[in-house]
């Protein structure tokens, strides 16, 4: 899956059992416009091509690049060890231990080599999608505007929530 444009984000999962979680991070860059691409890029049965994935990100133009996997989750570090691209690691919920195992797979990497780690689920998915967002803002006035009206949007459903009598 990917945009016609070149890409400025890449999401790359472990498996297409992750589609469910990663899926929110994929619609959160729809929603914004942001060029992006999608695939899997498993960290033990294409270990190959995910190193050339990442070795070939930053000369591709990607920004950022949206890691989920789930278990022994390697794939978001492993990415990262091979390229200076920032990499938002999204830990997938998995079958025996709900996901904390890939949390603490993403999140406790050695100094030296950052992983942003957000949320076990689909939460997490959809900020580290955010996250990426608000990098190309840095350098790109109207995504910039965008993600505060998506903040002022989400100020105003919290304002009219209204609760049971
Ligand atoms: C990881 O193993 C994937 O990221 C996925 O979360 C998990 C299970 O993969 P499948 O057995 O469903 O392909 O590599």
């Amino acid at each position: 899956m990917s945009e016609q444009v070149r890409p400025l984000v890449g999401v790359v999962m472990g498996s297409n059992s992750d589609w469910d979680v990663m899926q929110h991070a994929v619609n959160m860059l729809k929603d914004f416009g942001v060029p992006f691409e999608a695939q899997v890029l498993s960290a033990h049965r294409m270990p190959d091509e995910m190193f050339a994935y990442a070795q070939a990100a930053r000369g591709r133009g990607l920004r950022a690049i949206i890691a989920g996997a789930g278990g022994a989750a390697h794939l978001p570090g492993m990415i990262a060890a091979k390229t200076i691209v920032p990499v938002h690691g999204v830990p997938v919920p998995s079958k025996y231990l709900r996901g904390e195992d890939s949390l603490l797979s993403i999140v406790q990497m050695p100094k030296g080599v950052p992983v942003s780690t957000f949320a076990i689920g689909e939460a997490g998915a959809a900020n580290a999608a955010l996250a990426a967002i608000a990098i190309l803002a840095g350098t790109d006035e109207a995504m910039a505007e965008k993600l505060e009206q998506f903040r002022v949007s989400q100020n105003a459903a919290a304002k009219a929530m209204v609760l049971p009598q």
